[in-house]
């Protein structure tokens, strides 16, 4: 039996804004394109059902609207096995949507539909309802991503208290860095972001994402940057290279450094970053090494773009297993 149908509870909790993503079914700009399919997106709830397909209890803290588009969302969440008791579905305003292009060259364009949203609206009383639920104090691991805080002044205090609760339960927090430059600049981010990853056990980030966090030029050397991550507080520092697979290092520790999966055709490279996020935190769980959990962690970032849509992608344990099997991932030192 899969261990995220039973009712036990969950072993890793996530909060923040889960979207409708249209995404563009063919190539090219969006005032071109006429035909859209619908996926269900959203950084975190791609990390928790990541997290299921590898066999680990999610729950998601959220609000929807009462609408299709929440509909959709909580059926999809609640399908893929994800605990879905603390999503509110807030009638006060609707579930918010992004419009993505797909490019075969050049970043694409991203459009959200989010200001005022249900998603938006998330708050205190949100986290301490799960809490008073004991859906925090049973799991192991609390999951934040740097987009709930720039959605609104409510989210960004939810975050807080969801991190005051973890620590008194004694979870492990991780942070995904997340930039996302469309909700807001890189000077209202970088304060507020560094605050978190002072709070936080593990983060991690793209090159990018990091020097803007820690002030340094992002192409200093992946271990450079790693040290200023770690030199902020958490005690584990993850770096994504994407293609350049990833580093990882933690207090006291010797750097761990893996190469990517080589992928013959990227089909949508959105979400990758979260079914890597996913994959490690899973190998975490399951007591493995740094070295170990950013292989795994690759070898879930490189299934996530054969697939189109943000958590399409995702693999399960089997799929995992066999993907790693190839042994294309090899250990650089
Ligand atoms: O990481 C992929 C996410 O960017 C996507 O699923 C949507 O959370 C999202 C966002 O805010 O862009």
């Amino acid at each position: 039996m899969n261990a995220a149908s039973t009712t036990a509870p969950p072993e890793v909790v996530t909060l923040g804004e889960c979207l409708v993503s249209l995404v563009a079914s063919e190539l090219g700009p969006l005032a071109e394109v006429s035909g859209f399919h619908r996926y269900v997106a959203g950084a975190e709830a791609n990390v928790a059902v990541g997290l299921v397909r590898l066999g680990h209890r999610c729950g998601y803290i959220g609000r929807v609207g009462a609408d299709a588009f929440g509909t959709a969302i909580l059926r999809r969440l609640r399908g893929e096995g994800v605990d879905v008791s603390a999503i509110y579905v807030d009638a006060a305003a609707p579930t918010g949507l992004m419009i993505r292009e797909l490019r075969a060259v050049g970043p694409a364009e991203v459009l959200y539909y989010r200001a005022g949203s249900a998603g938006s609206r998330l708050s205190p009383p949100d986290v301490d309802r799960a809490a008073e639920r004991g859906l925090l104090a049973g799991a192991r691991w609390l999951h934040l991503t740097g987009i709930t805080p720039a959605i609104s002044a409510t989210a960004a205090a939810a975050v807080a208290r969801a991190i005051e609760c973890a620590r008194v339960a004694g979870l492990t927090i991780s942070l995904d860095l997340n930039l996302r430059r469309k909700l807001w600049s890189d000077e209202a981010a970088a304060p507020s972001l560094r605050e978190l990853a002072a709070k936080v056990d593990v983060v991690l980030g793209s090159p990018d994402e990091v020097a803007v966090v820690t002030g340094r030029p992002a192409t200093e050397e992946p271990l450079a940057l790693a040290g200023a991550l770690l030199a902020l507080g958490p005690d584990i520092a993850v770096l994504k290279l994407g293609p350049g697979g990833a580093l990882a290092i933690e207090r006291g520790g010797s750097p761990v450094r893996r190469s990517a999966l080589q992928v013959d055709r990227v089909v949508d490279p959105v979400g990758a970053g979260d079914a890597f996020v996913a994959g490690w935190i899973a190998a975490r769980l399951d007591g493995e090494d740094l070295d170990t959990a950013i292989e795994a962690a690759n070898a879930c970032g490189a299934a996530a773009v054969g697939a189109e849509g943000d958590m399409t992608g995702l693999p399960t344990s089997d799929e995992l297993n066999r993907l790693r099997a190839t042994g294309a991932d090899d250990t650089i030192r």
